[in-house]
């Protein structure tokens, strides 16, 4: 392990060489220096990565470092086939690395685990499907089965997937959401009327001030970074709030610009830099309102007003109780929770008041808390009083996560479905599909722990690393009659089988996908409510894999059979797929004929017209009081120790559970990815030093022991009594029962824990 600081900018000459290696790595090297021209451009894939958009017509190419590694990764010219899991058992392969399991290649041929042997066998596709069906018919009820998505599955595979499980009887639709941007969508929703976020692209280039909350887009949404470059380059303010000194929100050498690069320049990415504890931007956005409301008051004895009079009249309710909260809420508990000053509050409030036009983004950082919808509904109130939202160049923009999370949502992955969608299904395919409300990934792990349900089909995405409290996770997984992953590549959650389990592989986002009426594309929709096409352009050998759409009419035809739905005469043409999206969805009319444009189409936005989809039309104030503290009472008195509060976040080296090297260039780690990030004074504080050896044990009120071991300290610069470390190696502390109010979502930036020295310091590291 080294820890070195970085002194480079985001982007530049690291991320060129980084690009390179990992180019080189993945086998393939050509060929995928071709597709990465295309990737982003028309008649080409939307980049596997994340749910950044693109500007106009994409008519100039960009990539970025860590998109890069995600194409390359999918590209990989090896394959894991019937003969690697010959020679490797299950209870072997459970033992190696994330990194291993994935860096083998490409799934290729349809295998099974069943009783009698350790290893995963060779399966037809037929006898697959014959299997899910036998499983799923055998259950009393619907709801004994949980059909999971990942957030990369396109809006066709999307849509077929939930009409398949709606039709078998079901809403037990977990989703990566569930643990990603929940409290978004349902703080949004409550707030304004619509789930998503109210801007698009081209509003950053209007804003005059943009903040972003709990966000790392130097890793995460590295296109952002340009935006941001830009419009610091205008003279807009940017302003970060993150509990770390993040690279890409200091500075940015843009490697598409050689003169840039030459010269060693890099732009600004941010104008002002704030580092809240963690779980305190809902107290820094109090403070802001508390400082503009007493300047509001003072406005109008001079019959001036601060806040935007017209806009709250015509368009909001419940303003009073929220100022009365406001007004509540006491300064010196404002300063201790957020970590942050009167003073420095001041100073965004400023900013915030002088700007025109206003855009807050957030991410993570934000929405996994147990008080995130409380926290997203702050962030709307300061808003709205400022008539933020519904303007050019203004707005709420949560930072979507995987690349097609948000149009997996607008496809019905939803366990909680809309009275519309539902009525929309019923009328246009002829059944009535069920009304319940499903599960959520807590929800789907808990049954599944519980033995409630017995059959767990993932469409994508790697539950078991994803998911909290991985030792539960695992008897979860181990308690089902049936698991099943459609998968592109070997991971975790595969090698920890139920009685029985299958892996069905499929193509990716950068493949040709051939069918009978010739390739085929797919949609996506990105974090600004763009819909585009995606079309694969690597032309590998195929092996036995299958499309995502395939294996679900397939799946669906084994066990539901070919009526009222006909599964089959989807895969031949997706056009068709689509023509049944544009007739159950709104807002895809003339879906097919749209797609052509370049670019593709806006799906709209209702608050963004200030139209307001609430029960009384109006936009929400809603008030909560600030939690009485992040950890609360009831978990301090569990321990004499002192108590940290950790977030676990991804390295730069990573794509959610796939580990794809050991460098986390910007944060200057190297070689371990068992690391724990505390404060210098405190480690000073508990008697170590920087390297030591430490073991981390969660606090919560229960029977279960949470710990992680051997994990190396690293002194850095983070908020006293906080500390971070890297998802999904310290996942196993974090509780099951831990989750966000409202929204169910995993407390993945905030659990207690202690940090004691390590029982067994092991002798060698990577
Ligand atoms: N290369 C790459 N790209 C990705 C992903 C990936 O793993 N790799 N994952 C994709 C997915 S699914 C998602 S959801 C996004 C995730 O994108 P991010 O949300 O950027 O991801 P995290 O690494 O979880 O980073 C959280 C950031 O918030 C800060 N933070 C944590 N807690 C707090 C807090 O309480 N307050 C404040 N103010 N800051 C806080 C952390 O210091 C960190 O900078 O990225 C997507 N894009
Ligand atoms: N502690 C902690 N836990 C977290 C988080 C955190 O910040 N901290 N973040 C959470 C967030 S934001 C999210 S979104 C979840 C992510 O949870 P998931 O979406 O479940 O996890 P991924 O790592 O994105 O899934 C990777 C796997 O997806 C498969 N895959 C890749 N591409 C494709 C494809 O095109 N099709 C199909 N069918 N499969 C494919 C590959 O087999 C790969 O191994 O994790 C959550 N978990
Ligand atoms: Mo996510």
């Amino acid at each position: 392990m080294s820890h070195k600081p970085y002194k480079g900018a985001a982007g530049g000459w690291g991320a060129l060489a980084s690009t390179a290696k990992h180019i080189v790595k993945s086998e393939n090297v050509a060929k995928n220096i071709r597709n990465l021209l295309k990737t982003n451009q028309d008649h080409g894939f939307d980049c596997p990565g994340c749910a950044w958009g693109e500007k106009g017509n994409k008519a100039t190419f960009r990539f970025c470092e860590n998109g890069a590694k995600a194409v390359n990764w999918e590209a990989s010219a090896k394959r894991v086939d019937s003969q690697f899991f010959a020679a490797h058992s299950v209870a072997w392969l459970a033992k190696q690395s994330d990194y291993y399991l994935e860096f083998q290649g490409r799934l290729a041929e349809p295998v099974v685990y069943q009783p009698g042997s350790d290893h995963y066998q060779a399966i037809s596709w037929d006898e697959a499907f014959q299997l899910i069906a036998k499983h799923l018919h055998q259950l009393e009820s619907p709801d004994q089965a949980e059909f999971y998505t990942s957030g990369r599955a396109s809006n066709e595979a999307a849509f077929l997937y939930q009409l398949f499980v709606r039709r078998y009887g079901s809403n037990n639709f977990p989703d990566c959401s569930n643990m990603c941007h929940e409290a978004s969508g349902h703080a949004l929703n409550a707030s304004i009327g619509v789930g998503k976020g109210t801007v698009t692209i081209e509003d950053f280039e209007l804003a005059d001030a943009i903040f972003l909350f709990g966000q790392n887009p130097g890793t995460n949404h590295p296109r952002m970074l340009e935006t941001l470059a830009h419009a610091t380059q205008r003279g807009a303010k940017v302003v970060a709030f993150n509990n770390l000194r993040e690279r890409g929100l200091e500075r940015f050498a843009n490697p598409q610009k050689p003169r840039e690069m030459l010269s060693g320049g890099a732009s600004p990415t941010t104008s002002h830099y704030y580092t809240p504890k963690l779980g305190g931007d809902m107290a820094a956005v109090r403070g802001v309102v508390k400082i503009l409301l007493d300047r509001h008051h003072q406005a109008l004895l001079h019959g001036e007003s601060v806040f935007d009079q017209a806009f709250i009249e015509q368009h909001t309710e419940g303003l009073s109780s929220y100022l009365i909260e406001v007004e509540q809420t006491h300064w010196d508990f404002i300063e201790q929770q957020s970590g942050l000053t009167k003073v420095q509050l001041e100073a965004v409030a400023d900013i915030y008041q002088q700007s025109e036009r206003v855009i807050i983004a957030w991410a993570m950082g934000i929405t996994q808390h147990k008080h995130s919808v409380a926290t997203i509904n702050e962030i709307t109130n300061l808003q709205l009083l400022f008539g933020q939202i519904g303007k050019e160049g203004a707005g709420l923009c949560p930072v979507r996560g995987h690349s097609n999370v948000q149009g997996d949502r607008t496809m019905g992955i939803n366990e909680k479905p809309s009275a519309e969608l539902l009525a929309s299904i019923e009328q246009v395919f002829g059944f009535t599909p069920p009304r319940k409300h499903g599960h959520n990934v807590v929800q789907a792990l808990e049954a599944m722990l519980n033995g409630s349900s017995k059959v767990f089909i993932g469409l994508g995405g790697n539950i078991l690393a994803a998911a909290p409290d991985t030792q539960l996770i695992e008897q979860a997984l181990a308690n089902c009659e049936l698991t099943v992953s459609i998968a592109t590549k070997l991971n975790r959650t595969h090698v920890n089988p139920g009685k029985y389990s299958l892996i069905l592989p499929c193509l990716g986002r950068t493949d040709v996908d051939m069918q009978a009426s010739g390739p085929q594309k797919v949609t996506v929709e990105d974090s600004f409510s763009m819909v585009h096409a995606s079309q694969g352009l690597v032309d590998e050998s195929r092996h036995n894999m299958r499309s995502e759409p395939a294996i679900i009419a397939g799946m669906a035809n084994a066990v539901l059979g070919a009526s009222p739905v006909d599964w089959l005469a989807y895969i031949d043409n997706y056009d068709r797929i689509r023509d049944d999206i544009e007739r159950t969805i709104p807002g895809f009319e003339h879906f097919n004929q749209r797609l052509q444009q370049p670019g593709g189409f806006y799906l709209g936005n209702s608050a963004r017209k200030r139209l307001w989809n609430t029960a009384s039309a109006k936009a929400q104030f809603i008030s909560h009081a600030l939690p009485e503290d992040v950890v609360p009472a009831s978990i301090r008195e569990l321990s004499d120790n002192r108590i940290f509060i950790l977030q676990t976040l991804r390295s730069h080296d990573q794509y959610n559970t796939t580990i794809y090297g050991f460098e986390d260039r910007y944060r200057g780690i190297y070689n371990e990815r068992k690391i724990l990030l505390l404060n210098a004074q405190d480690i000073a504080d508990l008697g170590m030093k920087d390297g030591d050896w430490v073991d981390i044990e969660a606090l919560w009120p229960d029977q279960q022991q949470r710990k992680v071991l051997a994990f190396r300290l690293i002194a850095y610069d983070i908020p006293l009594g906080n500390a971070a470390a890297y998802f999904p190696e310290a996942n196993p502390l974090v509780p099951l029962a831990s989750k966000g109010d409202f929204s169910d979502t995993p407390t993945s930036k905030s659990v207690a824990v202690v940090v004691t020295p390590c029982s067994a310091p092991p002798i060698i590291s990577h």
